[in-house]
Order: structure tokens, then sequence, then C-alpha cells
């Protein structure tokens, strides 16, 4: 970590990024090492590849499209946050090509270490909480912005601090952030409890028509296409896995949905089954709690070869 300081300490125009389809713990996470690097005097600017979902513009914090084009970019340093690898950066990655001088903090298991220099802590609940204690580290002050920005960023990876990768620090680390002064009532409720009416449609549409499998410990739900078009629900936008997760006695949850021409499947285990080694029968993988793939066919033919894969691992557990 010291050599990630000496870097941040060094730089003066630092382009902060995180992995693409931004999450509310990366971009929370972006916004306050801008915050805290502006403390430096550094004039930092985070570069996003998409405009994040509408759902999170609430986070606030700045940020700038990126168009593809490395000349206009002076930067001095490139911090990546709460990204595995390089492929997640999407075309960003040229601009951490044009820099040469990275850093890499992150908590996810599988980061490849693709920076100059690397802090990989697969403990923490959340990129946020890493930077806590970097901030903490360095003395940079933890004002209220800060402090929301990483309140948010931490509360999200962590269901609202009620997941398994919650820690006791984890709750220390938002004790102390609640000791600032801004509205935390407010921000989780716009980031947990908050939907558009057309989402809540669409999702209630999904409710009624989950497929139960394997006695009840593996429900599945589908998606097609048609579904976001009649509820005017942009593709890309819900997280529908957790629908299928509450129902009582479910050990695997599973969606599928049609997104362009492929099929995405989303696996999610409620504890004894790693989904990560269902998703790879797909080529995909994740973590053993939460897992993806990509699939081709028919949903109805994908979701038969999936129920097949969930009952030989129930199975194979018995
Ligand atoms: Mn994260």
């Amino acid at each position: 970590m010291d050599k990630i300081i000496e870097k941040l300490r060094e730089s003066k125009h630092a382009a902060i990024m995180a992995h693409v389809s931004e999450d509310p713990d990366a971009l929370g996470s972006c916004f306050a090492m801008a915050e805290a690097l502006r403390q430096l005097g550094n004039e930092p600017v985070c570069y996003v590849n998409e405009r994040p979902e509408p759902g999170l513009a609430f986070i606030g914090g700045k940020y700038t499209i990126f168009n593809g084009d490395v000349s206009d970019i002076n930067c001095d340093l490139c911090v990546c946050l709460d990204c595995g690898d390089r492929e997640r950066l999407g075309s960003r990655v040229n601009i951490m090509r044009k820099v040469d001088n990275s850093v890499n903090i992150d908590h996810h298991y599988t980061n490849d270490l693709f920076a100059g220099e690397n802090y990989v802590d697969g403990e923490a609940a959340a990129t946020g909480e890493i930077l806590y204690e970097l901030f903490r580290k360095m003395d940079v002050e933890i004002t209220d912005k800060i402090a929301r920005f990483l309140y948010i960023a931490i509360a999200a990876d962590t269901g609202s601090f009620k997941y398994s990768n919650v820690s006791p620090k984890t709750m220390r680390i938002a004790a102390d952030l609640l000791e600032r002064d801004f509205d935390h009532a407010e921000a989780l409720r716009l980031l947990f409890d908050t939907e558009p009416l057309a989402l809540m449609k669409m999702k209630g549409a999904i409710m009624g028509n989950i497929h139960s499998y394997c006695g009840g410990k593996v429900s599945v739900i589908c998606i097609d296409e048609k579904m976001y078009t009649r509820y005017g629900v942009e593709e890309g936008q819900g997280d529908f896995v957790n629908i299928p997760r509450r129902v009582e006695g479910t050990e695997i949850a599973v969606c599928i949905k049609r997104h362009k021409d492929r099929i995405k499947i989303s696996f999610r285990s409620n504890g004894n089954i790693n989904v990560s080694d269902i998703a790879a029968n797909f080529g995909g993988g994740g973590h053993a709690a939460a897992a993806g793939a990509t699939a081709d066919g028919s949903l109805a033919a994908v979701e038969k070869s999936v129920v097949g894969y969930c009952e030989d691992a129930l199975k194979a557990l018995a």
C-alpha cells in the first residue's frame, strides 16, 4: 500500500476508473477517490465508458464519458478501482496504456494484478472499505461528502449490511462514516427501496411466473426481450435474480434472460452449492455465491440444461 500512497501523492492529474457497467461500489469509490485526491492538490477526472444506469444518478459525483480518443488525455496516473482485470476497463485500457503509470485497488479475489502497483484485499466487503483505510493512512480528511460516497459503496456491496462478507471491521468503518453529516437513510432508500414504476410492474409479472424445480430447491425466472418493450423498461436495467432467490427453500436461484443475440444466465446460491461450478458448464464463472454465464439457443432449451446441471449439483451434495 505504501507504493500506492507514494504514487497518489506524486500525481497531479489522475485518471480514475472502475469496471464497466459501474455499480454503486465502483462509482462511490471513484468519486470518493476524486475528492481525496483534490485534498492533495490533484485535479482528477473520473472516466466511464458509458453513462451509468439512471438509477445511480442520486450518488452524485462528476464523471466524463470517455470517447475512445486518448490524444487529448493528459494524466500522470491511472487509478483503477473495483476492477478485477484489464478487460473490464473496456476502451479505457487505452488511457492506462498511454499513461503507463497505474495503481489497482480492489476486493475481487480473482484480481489478476494488472497494474503497476496493486493492492487487493479479497476479505474486504467493498472497495469503499479499502479506500476508507487508505485515506486514514494518508491523513486524508474523511469529509461529509467522502463519507457519503464510501457509505453508499459499502452498503451496496453488502446488500445493506446483510451479506456474509460483512465483518466487524465493516461495521466499525460504517459507524465512523455515520459520525459525519449526511443523510444516510435517504441514501439507502434511494439505493435499495426506490424503483421506476415500469420496472416494478415488470418485476410483478416476473414474480407471477417463477419456475420451481427439484422440490423447490431450484427457482428459475426467464425473461424474453418482449417483456422490456411491453413494460417500457430499458434492457440491462433491473436486478432480477434476487426475485427467485427470495423463494423459501431455494438453494439455487437462476435468472435466464435474452440479451441482444445471446442468453445471459445469472446464478445465486443461498448457501451450500458453489454456483461458479455450475456456470463453468456454460463457460462462465464468478464466486461461490454469485456467478454468471452466457449461452445460445432458446430460453426453454437453456432453462432445461441449467436445471439439469443444478440437479446434478444438488445430487452430488446429498
Ligand atoms: Mn465492489
